[in-house]
């Protein structure tokens, strides 16, 4: 079968993406779909082909659930996982849902949620490897301001950093193999959220006490909310060696948090991503952190999770059309062609490299003057996306 996703591609999704009942604030009257169990949504992710299965804390224990009952839970979902094959590759925490978490989690200005918070997680992280979890995902939802009248940004960011600080030392403390990986997002469903992109979380990781221990979870909607090139955010993190997990989905620019089946939106810019992706042979999940349209019963959640990997598959069937173009790689040559004369001038610097460059000649004109055959290779692009290539 063309396109059939298989363990290798390691698509994940969470439980609260195809668990996701079609709700949105307006809906006040309640869901379209009915719930599922967790070990449902198990058996529904094997049906689709799907590798793993991520969760946070109360997508699989509800938050006021029994010793018995959570008991009774993590019975009916190992047992999923056993008949389905699936594995847990990625947890996380709730800290946005239950009404404690109204002005933060970690950056609550009242001790007692900053408390209850760091408690919260470290039973998290217990759960999340007691399934196999190697990465734990930090998603600050509720991390944030309507008015700055209320807090310091300064202590927001502090307090970050001791609680990352102290899940550091907790996993290290359990001899867990684990690592963390922080997902920025700008707004929604606070008016600002701090660490508001990849590029901030990238740039507070350098300040903590264990940087090797922390990486980043860049979700593809979240950035295109902010306006900017998701894949470069992407390609920053990669190349600092901080790419330990990503969502994919996708959104239009300018509008509340969609979570689109991924590729749905921007083919285009799916398309750079994937071949990113498979250029630099990431080799961590692909996690799909999209939910199905509300006009959808779980046939549609199963069209919705198919398409996620479909769409990926066919991206990664042009990424490598792509490379093996003829015309597009002869042009790609051509604008990266070095006849080494320049070289002399780049890498380490030296008092004698400064002087010599100082003294090259350029003919700013001549150089700005050639035509670089971008619109010829766009073009080409956009045939080969659009098959007619
Ligand atoms: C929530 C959010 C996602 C995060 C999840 C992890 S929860 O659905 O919209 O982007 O990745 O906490
Ligand atoms: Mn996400
Ligand atoms: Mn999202």
């Amino acid at each position: 079968m063309a396109y059939e996703p298989k363990p290798e591609h390691k698509f994940t999704f969470g439980l609260w993406t195809v668990g996701s009942r079609g709700t949105d604030p307006f809906a006040t009257n309640g869901p379209t779909r009915g719930p599922k169990t967790p070990a449902e949504l198990v058996y529904l992710l094997g049906e689709v082909g799907a590798y793993g299965v991520n969760f946070h804390d109360n997508d699989l224990i509800p938050i006021d659930a029994t010793p018995a009952e959570a008991e009774s839970i993590k019975k009916d979902f190992r047992k999923a996982l056993a008949d389905t094959g699936l594995v847990v590759p990625m947890a996380t925490t709730n800290l946005f849902s239950d009404p404690i978490f109204k002005d933060g989690a970690f950056t609550s200005n009242d001790p007692t949620v900053r408390a209850y918070a760091i408690k919260k997680v470290l039973n998290a992280i217990d759960l999340g490897v007691e399934f196999g979890a190697k990465t734990y995902v930090f998603w600050g939802g509720r991390e944030g301001t309507e008015t700055d009248s209320s807090k310091s940004a300064v202590d927001a960011i502090k307090r970050t950093r001791e609680a990352i600080n102290f899940f550091c030392e907790y996993a290290l403390d359990k001899k867990y193999d684990l690592k963390f990986a922080l997902e920025a997002k700008p707004n929604e469903p606070r008016g600002d959220i701090y660490n508001p992109t990849t590029g901030h979380m990238l740039a507070f990781i350098a300040t903590l006490d264990h940087p090797e221990m922390v990486g980043v979870n860049p979700e593809v909607a979240h950035e295109h909310m902010a306006g900017i090139n998701f894949m470069h955010g992407v390609a920053q993190a990669w190349e600092a060696g901080k790419l330990f997990h990503i969502d994919l989905n996708d959104q239009y620019p300018g509008r509340y948090d969609q979570d689109l089946r991924f590729g749905s939106r921007d083919i285009k810019a799916a398309f750079y991503l994937v071949k990113f992706l498979e250029d630099v042979k990431y080799a961590g999940s692909r996690h799909f952190d999209a939910h199905a349209y509300r006009t959808e019963d779980y046939e549609g959640v199963k069209d919705f999770a198919r398409g996620c990997m479909r769409t990926y598959l066919i991206l990664k069937e042009k990424a490598a059309q792509f490379n093996a173009d003829k015309e597009i790689q002869s042009i790609l040559a051509e604008i990266n062609a070095d006849d080494g004369s320049m070289s002399k001038f780049f890498g380490k610097y030296s008092a004698e490299k400064a002087a010599a460059l100082k003294a090259q000649p350029f003919d700013r004109t001549a150089i700005a003057q050639r035509g670089l055959k971008y619109e010829r290779l766009d073009q080409l692009t956009i045939d080969l996306l659009l098959g007619a290539r």
